[in-house]
């Protein structure tokens, strides 16, 4: 019923064209003209044949079919595969998940189940998948959250917050952490502790969330509050955007409550790296202590499989400098916490 459509269906050489013609798609992706060509025209060569190419040979009497392809052409038949071909599927795969992974909050494994479900680009993303809120606003805002801010814009974010923590309480005070706080030239987000001298986290949480933070929406510097990823952070965080008048870009923002009793755990986690947070907890495990965001401990009670039972006694959870004391490490400032 359908007219020959230049489909391969038929032809003898289906797979191989098949192939040929994913390398050609591959080559003109990637700008090589020339592949490209050769691929193509290696094609329509093979389209014509009524036999199966099965060697070199066979593909090299072939007019537009050079050696490289030729070899391709053998390496397909009795293989089935073409390795050249995998790698470069694997490639775009790894583009595709890198970018897919790119979304504010979105981790390997639901890159990787997009990318299965046949996804290949943020607009497939947008138009056909059930996105949870976050994500939406992260592939919305995909492009911003990308960039590094620059440190300078990073300190004129955190003077609008510091003008409304002081309208709100003048006892409110903040510290820039991450990598702000490690003298970073650019920085990811902006990381601001919040506390106030002698209060704890109820009196801090309700200054922020029935003040500071409903003024600095209204003003229209914060754009939008994002879900925490971790529910034992409820309470104690606020992620979100916020944007400098007259900019369109929009950054990351995180604010954490901090109360005065843990300030120095909170700093030494909130400050980083990373890497450095994590050796420090495991030094502090190697004492029988126990670093967290909290404070450093000792006396861990574990169980029988090695969970935790309590957190044990509080050693030091205000000042940043006696956990490193009583950690038994010398104390590095901030701009020496990179390894
Ligand atoms: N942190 C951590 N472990 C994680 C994530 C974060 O210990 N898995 C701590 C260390 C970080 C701090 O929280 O320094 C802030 O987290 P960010 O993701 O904002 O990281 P940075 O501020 O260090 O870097 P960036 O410039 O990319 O924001
Ligand atoms: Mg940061
Ligand atoms: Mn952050």
């Amino acid at each position: 019923m359908a007219k020959h459509d230049g489909s391969n269906d038929d032809n003898p050489n289906a797979q191989t064209i098949d192939k040929l013609l994913k390398m050609a798609d591959y080559y003109a992706a990637t700008g090589d003209q020339w592949r490209t060509r050769a691929y193509r025209q290696a094609v329509t060569a093979l389209r014509k044949q009524t036999q199966v190419i099965r060697t070199k040979q066979e593909a090299l009497a072939l007019r537009g079919i050079g050696e490289r392809i030729a070899e391709k052409i053998q390496e397909i038949v009795s293989t089935g595969r073409l390795q050249r071909l995998d790698n470069a599927q694997m490639d775009s795969r790894d583009k595709i998940l890198r970018l897919f992974m790119g979304i504010y909050q979105v981790g390997y494994p639901t890159a990787s189940r997009w990318i299965a479900e046949g996804h290949r680009t943020l607009e497939d993303l947008y138009q056909k998948v059930d996105l949870n809120r976050n994500q939406r606003i992260g592939i919305e805002h995909y492009d911003d959250f990308q960039q590094r801010i620059p440190r300078a814009e990073v300190a004129q974010h955190a003077a609008i917050v510091k003008k409304e923590l002081e309208a709100a309480d003048a006892g409110l005070q903040m510290i820039i952490g991450g990598s702000y706080r490690r003298g970073s030239a650019d920085c990811g987000d902006i990381d601001i502790l919040i506390f106030k001298k002698h209060a704890g986290l109820d009196h801090i949480r309700t200054l922020m969330m029935g003040t500071v933070i409903p003024r600095l929406t209204e003003q229209g510097f914060l754009k939008v509050a994002l879900a925490s990823s971790h529910h034992e952070d409820s309470g104690s965080k606020w992620h979100g955007a916020s944007a400098l008048q007259g900019s369109k870009v929009w950054r990351r923002i995180d604010l954490l409550f901090v109360p005065w009793a843990e300030l120095g755990a909170a700093l030494i986690y909130f400050t980083g790296n990373e890497y450095f947070n994590r050796s420090l907890r495991l030094h502090a495990s190697r004492k029988q202590m126990r670093l967290n965001q909290h404070g450093l401990y000792a006396d861990v009670m574990r169980g029988p499989g090695r969970e935790r039972l309590a957190d044990g006694r509080l050693l030091e959870g205000h000042d940043e400098k006696r956990i490193f004391e009583v950690l038994g490490v010398t104390y590095r400032p901030p701009e020496h916490r990179n390894p």
